[in-house]
Protein backbone atom coordinates (compact mmCIF):
# COMPACT_ATOMS: atom_id res chain seq x y z
CA UNK A 1 0.00 0.00 0.00
CA UNK A 2 1.33 3.80 -1.29
CA UNK A 3 1.39 6.40 1.42
CA UNK A 4 -0.40 9.33 -0.19
CA UNK A 5 -0.87 12.90 0.56
CA UNK A 6 -4.52 13.88 -0.89
CA UNK A 7 -5.92 17.61 -0.60
CA UNK A 8 -9.46 18.40 1.19
CA UNK A 9 -11.81 21.30 1.69
CA UNK A 10 -14.92 21.32 4.39
CA UNK A 11 -16.74 23.91 2.09
CA UNK A 12 -19.08 26.90 3.24
CA UNK A 13 -21.72 25.02 3.45
CA UNK A 14 -20.69 22.36 6.77
CA UNK A 15 -18.95 25.27 7.94
CA UNK A 16 -21.95 27.37 8.55
CA UNK A 17 -23.96 24.03 10.16
CA UNK A 18 -20.81 23.86 12.64
CA UNK A 19 -19.82 20.21 10.92
CA UNK A 20 -16.02 20.90 11.01
CA UNK A 21 -15.64 18.47 14.22
CA UNK A 22 -17.84 16.05 13.01
CA UNK A 23 -15.60 15.84 9.19
CA UNK A 24 -12.65 16.06 10.78
CA UNK A 25 -13.94 12.70 13.02
CA UNK A 26 -14.46 10.96 9.94
CA UNK A 27 -10.77 11.68 8.51
CA UNK A 28 -9.14 10.03 11.49
CA UNK A 29 -11.57 7.50 12.05
CA UNK A 30 -10.65 6.23 8.52
CA UNK A 31 -7.05 6.48 9.52
CA UNK A 32 -6.36 9.62 7.15
CA UNK A 33 -3.65 11.98 9.20
CA UNK A 34 -4.20 15.69 9.11
CA UNK A 35 -1.30 16.87 8.22
CA UNK A 36 -1.47 20.39 7.46
CA UNK A 37 -4.85 22.61 8.47
CA UNK A 38 -6.18 25.87 8.40
CA UNK A 39 -9.39 28.17 7.45
CA UNK A 40 -9.64 30.96 4.84
CA UNK A 41 -12.37 32.75 2.67
CA UNK A 42 -11.65 32.72 -0.73
CA UNK A 43 -11.41 35.57 -3.12
CA UNK A 44 -12.79 35.34 -6.05
CA UNK A 45 -9.54 35.36 -7.70
CA UNK A 46 -8.69 32.40 -5.92
CA UNK A 47 -11.41 30.04 -5.98
CA UNK A 48 -11.49 30.33 -10.33
CA UNK A 49 -8.08 29.38 -9.97
CA UNK A 50 -8.75 26.53 -8.29
CA UNK A 51 -11.62 25.05 -10.19
CA UNK A 52 -9.98 26.67 -13.04
CA UNK A 53 -10.49 22.89 -14.78
CA UNK A 54 -14.01 23.69 -14.66
CA UNK A 55 -14.55 27.12 -16.08
CA UNK A 56 -15.99 25.99 -19.14
CA UNK A 57 -19.05 24.34 -17.35
CA UNK A 58 -22.01 25.67 -17.30
CA UNK A 59 -22.32 25.35 -13.14
CA UNK A 60 -18.76 27.20 -12.89
CA UNK A 61 -20.86 30.67 -11.85
CA UNK A 62 -22.47 28.94 -9.17
CA UNK A 63 -19.59 26.97 -8.15
CA UNK A 64 -16.84 30.33 -7.68
CA UNK A 65 -20.15 31.84 -5.80
CA UNK A 66 -20.87 29.34 -3.24
CA UNK A 67 -17.22 28.43 -2.71
CA UNK A 68 -16.21 32.28 -1.87
CA UNK A 69 -20.13 32.92 0.26
CA UNK A 70 -18.18 31.83 3.48
CA UNK A 71 -14.85 30.67 5.33
CA UNK A 72 -13.68 26.81 4.53
CA UNK A 73 -11.15 24.35 6.19
CA UNK A 74 -8.53 23.61 3.96
CA UNK A 75 -6.06 20.38 5.06
CA UNK A 76 -3.78 17.69 3.88
CA UNK A 77 -4.77 14.57 4.49
CA UNK A 78 -1.96 11.43 4.84
CA UNK A 79 -2.23 8.17 4.93
CA UNK A 80 -2.65 4.79 2.93
CA UNK A 81 -3.85 5.41 -1.13
CA UNK A 82 -5.47 8.82 0.83
CA UNK A 83 -6.26 9.92 -2.61
CA UNK A 84 -9.22 6.85 -3.01
CA UNK A 85 -9.78 6.77 0.60
CA UNK A 86 -11.08 10.67 1.05
CA UNK A 87 -12.72 10.11 -2.28
CA UNK A 88 -14.80 6.85 -0.04
CA UNK A 89 -15.61 8.58 2.68
CA UNK A 90 -16.43 11.47 1.21
CA UNK A 91 -19.11 9.75 -0.90
CA UNK A 92 -20.43 10.98 -4.21
CA UNK A 93 -20.92 14.24 -5.93
CA UNK A 94 -24.50 14.39 -5.71
CA UNK A 95 -25.04 13.81 -2.39
CA UNK A 96 -28.53 12.22 -3.50
CA UNK A 97 -26.50 9.32 -4.86
CA UNK A 98 -23.84 8.97 -2.25
CA UNK A 99 -23.96 5.76 0.09
CA UNK A 100 -25.31 5.54 3.10
CA UNK A 101 -22.61 6.75 6.22
CA UNK A 102 -20.90 8.92 3.71
CA UNK A 103 -19.85 12.57 4.37
CA UNK A 104 -22.09 14.05 1.81
CA UNK A 105 -24.68 11.54 2.47
CA UNK A 106 -24.61 12.41 6.66
CA UNK A 107 -23.75 16.45 6.00
CA UNK A 108 -24.80 17.85 2.27
CA UNK A 109 -28.21 18.73 0.82
CA UNK A 110 -27.42 19.15 -3.00
CA UNK A 111 -25.02 18.76 -5.25
CA UNK A 112 -24.39 22.69 -5.56
CA UNK A 113 -23.68 22.86 -2.08
CA UNK A 114 -21.70 19.04 -1.16
CA UNK A 115 -19.84 19.71 2.18
CA UNK A 116 -16.17 19.13 1.13
CA UNK A 117 -14.23 18.44 -1.85
CA UNK A 118 -11.42 15.87 -2.18
CA UNK A 119 -8.22 15.68 -4.89
CA UNK A 120 -9.32 12.96 -7.91
CA UNK A 121 -5.76 12.06 -8.43
CA UNK A 122 -2.15 12.14 -7.01
CA UNK A 123 -1.11 14.33 -9.34
CA UNK A 124 -4.23 16.63 -8.77
CA UNK A 125 -3.49 16.06 -5.24
CA UNK A 126 0.01 17.90 -5.40
CA UNK A 127 -1.21 20.75 -7.35
CA UNK A 128 -3.91 21.08 -5.07
CA UNK A 129 -1.69 21.38 -1.74
CA UNK A 130 0.75 23.67 -3.18
CA UNK A 131 -2.31 25.89 -4.23
CA UNK A 132 -3.07 26.50 -0.77
CA UNK A 133 0.04 25.26 2.02
CA UNK A 134 3.84 25.89 1.70
CA UNK A 135 5.83 23.16 2.43
CA UNK A 136 7.29 24.49 6.43
CA UNK A 137 2.86 24.48 6.39
CA UNK A 138 3.10 20.41 5.98
CA UNK A 139 3.51 18.58 9.67
CA UNK A 140 3.63 15.08 8.89
CA UNK A 141 4.05 12.75 12.25
CA UNK A 142 7.21 11.77 13.47
CA UNK A 143 5.41 9.60 16.33
P1 LIG B 1 -15.01 18.24 -5.71
O1 LIG B 1 -14.07 18.58 -6.85
O2 LIG B 1 -15.70 19.43 -5.11
O3 LIG B 1 -14.39 17.34 -4.70
O4 LIG B 1 -16.22 17.38 -6.32
P2 LIG B 1 -16.15 16.21 -7.35
O5 LIG B 1 -14.74 15.89 -7.73
O6 LIG B 1 -16.99 15.12 -6.78
O7 LIG B 1 -16.90 16.86 -8.58
P3 LIG B 1 -16.30 17.71 -9.80
O8 LIG B 1 -16.74 17.06 -11.06
O9 LIG B 1 -14.85 17.98 -9.61
O10 LIG B 1 -17.11 19.08 -9.66
C1 LIG B 1 -16.70 20.09 -8.76
C2 LIG B 1 -17.93 20.62 -8.04
O11 LIG B 1 -18.78 21.25 -8.99
C3 LIG B 1 -20.13 21.01 -8.66
N1 LIG B 1 -20.80 20.31 -9.74
N2 LIG B 1 -22.01 20.60 -10.13
N3 LIG B 1 -24.50 20.67 -11.44
C4 LIG B 1 -23.58 19.78 -11.81
O12 LIG B 1 -23.77 18.98 -12.70
C5 LIG B 1 -22.30 19.78 -11.12
N4 LIG B 1 -21.29 18.98 -11.39
C6 LIG B 1 -20.34 19.33 -10.50
C7 LIG B 1 -20.18 20.15 -7.43
O13 LIG B 1 -20.42 20.97 -6.30
C8 LIG B 1 -18.79 19.54 -7.38
O14 LIG B 1 -18.40 19.26 -6.07
MG1 LIG C 1 -13.37 17.35 -8.37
Amino acid sequence: MAIERTFSIIKPDAVAKNHIGAIYNRFETAGLKIIASKMVHLSQEQAEGFYAEHSERPFFGALVAFMTSGPICVQVLEGENAVLANREIMGATNPAEAARGTIRSDFADSIDENAVHGSDAVASAEREIAYFFSTEELCPRTR
